[in-house]
């Protein structure tokens, strides 16, 4: 008898991403880079597109903000390495500032519930929990997710966060799943 492949089909690592930027057409980069992405595998999940305040900085520039959950069969550098790439693609020009206007910025929130700590890699990341751009659309995908560092789940940290910036859904999800469709 002959073993069908797809029975022994692994499942891959499960990593959200982050899209953002305040430059330029925001809707289409954002729409670009996760296509863009879409080379590390599927797409899982996917929020809402949404207008934010820039946190950590002054301008007059809000951002889009949008998060998605890839599976992939890539380890969590490789995943960084095409990020960074997409990134450079989609014409960001890095400044040397940490909190500054950018076309595109694309971080890694999670990865599975692995804890990462390398000089390029910090995972999960280590400011989302103080953010309402992060956690209002990651609670529209995966609130009952429990952060592997903190402890609480995603709602929890929502209504825990002090935040007070702005986060809005302004678009619906730019990816369609077969059960959203009438
Ligand atoms: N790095 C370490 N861990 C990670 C990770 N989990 N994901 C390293 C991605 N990169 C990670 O990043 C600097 C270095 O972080 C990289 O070389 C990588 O090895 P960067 O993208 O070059 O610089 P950055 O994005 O300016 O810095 P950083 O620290 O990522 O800034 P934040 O904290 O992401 O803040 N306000 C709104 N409303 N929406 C936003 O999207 N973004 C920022 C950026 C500030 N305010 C914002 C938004
Ligand atoms: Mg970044």
């Amino acid at each position: 008898t002959q073993l069908k492949s797809s029975n022994l089909k692994l499942l891959g690592m499960l990593v959200t991403l982050i899209f953002g930027g305040n430059q330029g057409d925001r809707k289409t980069l954002i729409g670009e880079a996760i296509t863009e992405m879409s080379s590390i595998g599927k797409i899982e999940l996917c929020s809402s597109l949404y207008e934010t305040a820039p946190w950590g900085f002054e301008s007059s520039d809000s951002f889009y903000n949008q998060i998605v959950t890839y599976e992939t069969n890539l380890l969590p550098e490789e995943v960084l390495d095409k990020c960074q790439a997409t990134e450079q693609k989609l014409g960001r020009v890095r400044s040397g500032t940490q909190f500054c206007s950018r076309t595109m910025d694309i971080d890694i929130l999670f990865c599975d519930s692995q804890i990462i700590n390398t000089p390029r890699l910090t995972v999960p990341h280590p400011r989302l929990a103080q953010r309402n751009f992060v956690l209002a659309p990651l609670n529209e995908i995966m609130p009952a997710f429990i952060h592997p560092v903190i402890h609480k789940n995603i709602a929890t940290l929502l209504a825990e966060c002090t935040d007070t910036l702005k986060a809005e859904i302004i678009g619906k999800k730019y990816v369609t799943f077969p059960e959203d469709s009438e």
